[in-house]
């Protein structure tokens, strides 16, 4: 069964186009991870999941495929999970592959094409499961439709450590807010990826097959399609590191050169050197991640974590 109609978001029409030149006028020049994903950074980052040094999708998946019956029994029955940025739903089968009568799903990601296509597999995949997937930004204003189907109990799904790409403080406030959609007795599966050896993560973000740099500068390419930009993509550099001080690894394009770029009606100069940063994956230890739950209102039940401790999944609930 599927609901709703997907409404297309292209750049031009939303509010990006203002973040995009708020964000490359400011000192330090930057753009919003979101824009990675239009289709091809999202088939980009398909790939990505596929690589060997990419550590944490096959961690989850693991660790989604030994627990996902005992995520199920802690949701209970007649669960309603809504998940943000679904991709390509591949993670949340192992929940409802055991979830009793589940009130239904609903898949919430920027990419339309992906969603679409993702949601007409699950389903068929499921029959009877009232899949209502929603396409837009979760980061802005994003209403869910109102004629939700009645529940037990809400259930926000937030796989693959995405939660990582907020400064804590904004992922704080992204909590609350799920805890806010969720409600009395709601409840969070999140994956969140974990402090370790600064050379893991190094790899992870700095592929050998440079799909990672591809997908980082594909953001630029996706300005010069959409905005009409004429960014010189061979003239940028892409640059990950883990940053310890911070606990993040940080995304960044540098300038190879000296040069002016046009967005829009916006003109744009780089030094040599400079950087565009374009994304930042924040690491947490299981102690700081409850805290920072705790701060939105949200306690830890139980941690699921693979043998190696390189990434946990945490079901939580509203204190
Ligand atoms: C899926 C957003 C969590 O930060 O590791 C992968 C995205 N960026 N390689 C991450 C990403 C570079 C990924 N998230």
């Amino acid at each position: 069964m599927r609901d709703i109609s997907l409404h297309d978001l292209s750049l031009s029409q939303t509010s990006s186009l203002r973040e995009v030149l708020r964000g490359l006028g400011s000192p330090q020049k930057e753009l919003p991870c979101k824009l990675f994903y239009d289709e091809v950074g999202s088939q980009l980052f398909e790939q990505i999941t596929t690589l060997d040094e990419y550590y944490p999708t096959r961690a989850e998946q693991r660790i989604m495929r030994l627990g996902g019956s005992e995520m199920a029994a802690e949701f209970g029955p007649e669960c309603l999970l809504i998940e943000y940025g679904s991709g390509s739903s591949q993670k949340v089968r192992n929940l409802l592959d055991h979830l009793a009568r589940p009130a239904g799903y609903v898949p919430i990601d920027i990419s339309c094409e992906l969603l679409e296509q993702s949601a007409d597999l699950i389903s068929k995949d499921y029959p009877g499961l009232r899949v209502m997937p929603v396409c837009g930004d979760y980061t802005a204003d994003l209403t869910l439709p109102e004629s939700l189907p009645r529940s037990r109990r809400k259930v926000a799904y937030y796989p693959g450590s995405t939660i990582g790409n907020f400064t804590p403080e904004d992922a704080r406030r992204f909590l609350l807010r799920m805890a806010e959609v969720c409600g009395q007795g709601g409840g969070l599966l999140v994956g969140v990826d974990m402090k370790k050896d600064p050379l893991m993560l190094h790899r992870a973000y700095n592929d050998a097959l440079g799909v990672t740099a591809a997908f980082n500068l594909n953001i630029l390419a996706r300005l010069n399609r959409e905005l009409g930009a004429d960014f010189a993509v061979d003239q940028f550099r892409h640059y990950a590191f883990y940053n310890p001080v911070f606990a993040r690894v940080e995304m960044h394009l540098v300038s190879l050169s000296d040069q002016e770029v046009h967005v829009a009606n916006a003109r744009i100069h780089f030094d040599r050197g400079e950087s565009i940063w374009t994304e930042a994956s924040y690491k947490y230890n299981p102690q700081e991640f409850a805290d920072l739950a705790g701060r939105a209102g949200w306690r830890v039940q139980r941690v699921w974590t693979d043998d190696r401790g390189l990434f946990s999944v945490q079901y939580l609930e509203v204190a």
